[in-house]
């Protein structure tokens, strides 16, 4: 009991310092045996977690480092049912310790420098790390502080959460349990997010709660969004419209959440097709906000970024578009798919086979399609199974349509899924569903 809320209170703790890197913790190497590793993989996250299992397993012991300071590795993808008081955010929470492979030395640090031309990455307490080959996967830094009073407002109104972070998933229950009527707000940032479906899955589960308590009639369920569109592949926006118009929830295009008023429970947002730089004030009873998000600034101040500030890869090889023995995985790359843990399974296969390649000297030969899921949970028991590639065209999985509401979709996002997610990808052992889909469409094309 005493280790699980130690567990928490150090998840949380970490996840607050992600999103403020000058906050870094200082940590000792515990388990560092030398100063230059075979492959060094900066992030223990989805991505880097899977990686580094991949290469321990053919490099062996000693060979690859993999840095990153928190002590509790988090499954993310279930906080949208933490938010909905359907899962607790301990089931979310393994230690580092026990997800990181066995084999390979966990350096609990933060790397604060990257160096590719003299390939080495320093970190906060003044280590030198060098390497012959590295994996950038440090995952997205969350900028809340880019809207002026989230901040304050998520510290001090109980009616403004988060599931995007640890601290702040654990408010969203009670904010939703708490609404009598007024306006119910979810928003989505003028930036690249992780997982796009997210800030809209809360909202639909929200609805449901709201109209089980007997409030709906009383709470308009409103999704302000900085995007054109409800989703970026037609098919499943055809299945979300359908779904937004049988219950009644308003859409407003292009509103950017740009201040958040607790005092006063106010919401502006600025309307991006305004060529004026008009805003509009929305008053909340709830607030549900995503963050703008950012790869970290360590990566975006670093020589390895683009002109975006991702990890400048090539969107097949997933190799470093100007030093070829760097490699990136996940959200904090250029590859311009939706960043998701789906994706990097799918990612994962193909840099292991790749970065071997370029480890022996030969061919580049797997490429990556893009391949992304969003299960786009819609109600307690009922979930759309987005899967698509690069072009924004479905790359569904199982032979049915997956456009349509389903329970056995919903029961595989919230209970096939983490368990896939614990005991095979964090193993190096899962590369996505294509071998599945190949062999369900078996003679019907993709
Ligand atoms: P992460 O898993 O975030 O890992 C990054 C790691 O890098 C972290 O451990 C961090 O501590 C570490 N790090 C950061 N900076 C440094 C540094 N300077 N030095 C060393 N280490 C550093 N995906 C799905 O597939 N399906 C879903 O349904 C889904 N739903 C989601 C819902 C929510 C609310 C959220 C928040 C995410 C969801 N995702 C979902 C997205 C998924 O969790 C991410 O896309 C995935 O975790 C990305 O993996 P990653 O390795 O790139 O980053
Ligand atoms: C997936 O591979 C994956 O990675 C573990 C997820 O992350 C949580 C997903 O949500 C989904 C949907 C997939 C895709 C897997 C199948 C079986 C369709």
């Amino acid at each position: 009991m005493a280790f699980r809320r130690n567990m928490l209170k150090s998840a949380v703790r970490c996840f607050s310092q992600t999103d403020t890197l000058s906050m870094v913790r200082h940590f000792s190497c515990t388990n560092h045996k030398g100063v230059s590793y075979k492959l060094v993989v900066v992030g223990g996250g989805s991505g880097g977690c899977a990686t580094a299992a991949k290469f321990c397993r053919e490099l062996g012991k000693g060979q690859v480092a993999v840095i990153e300071p928190s002590e509790t590795h988090a499954y993310q993808p279930i906080w949208t049912l933490v938010g909905a008081g359907l899962k607790t955010l301990e089931q979310s929470l393994r230690p580092m310790s026990k997800v990181l492979p066995s084999e390979c030395d966990w350096i609990k640090d933060s790397a604060v420098k990257f160096d590719p031309k003299n390939n080495y990455v320093e970190t906060a307490s003044g280590k030198k790390i060098e390497y012959e080959y590295l994996v950038v996967a440090t995952g997205l830094q969350l900028n809340y502080d880019k809207v002026k009073g989230l901040t304050e407002a998520l510290r001090s109104d109980p009616q403004v959460c988060s599931n995007y972070h640890a601290q702040y998933v654990t408010k969203t229950f009670p904010a939703l349990e708490a609404v009598e009527g007024g306006n119910a707000i979810f928003t989505f940032p003028n930036t690249p997010i992780k997982c796009a479906g997210a800030p809209q899955k809360i909202m639909y589960l929200a609805e449901e709660i709201f109209r089980n308590r007997g409030k709906r009639d009383k709470t308009n369920v409103i999704f302000n969004t900085s995007l054109p569109v409800i989703f970026g592949v037609k098919k499943y926006a055809e299945s979300l419209q359908h779904v937004i118009k049988e219950r009644n929830i308003k859409v407003n295009y292009r509103h950017n959440l740009v201040e958040v008023k607790p005092d006063k429970r106010e919401a502006v947002f600025q309307l991006l097709d305004s060529e004026k730089g008009e805003t509009k004030t929305f008053e909340y009873s709830f607030l549900h906000a995503t963050p703008p998000m950012s790869a970290p600034d360590v990566v975006r101040s670093s020589p390895l970024v683009n002109a975006d500030g991702w990890v400048d890869v090539n969107k097949q090889t997933l190799q470093h578009n100007k030093f070829p023995n760097v490699f990136s995985i996940g959200d904090c790359s250029s590859l311009p798919t939706s960043k998701t843990a789906a994706a990097v399974a799918a990612q994962s296969g193909v840099l292991k086979n790749n970065l071997t390649a370029v480890m022996k000297g030969g061919d580049l030969s797997r490429s990556y399609d893009g391949y992304t899921s969003c299960p786009l949970i819609t109600g307690k028991d009922k979930c759309i199974l987005a899967e698509f590639d690069y072009d924004a065209q479905p790359l569904e999985t199982f032979p049915v349509d997956q456009g349509k509401e389903r329970w056995s979709m919903y029961q595989m996002k919230a209970q096939v899924m983490p368990e896939l997610y614990w005991n095979v990808m964090t193993k190096g052992l899962w590369q996505g569903p294509a071998i599945f889909r190949k062999l369900m469409h078996l003679g019907m094309g993709r």
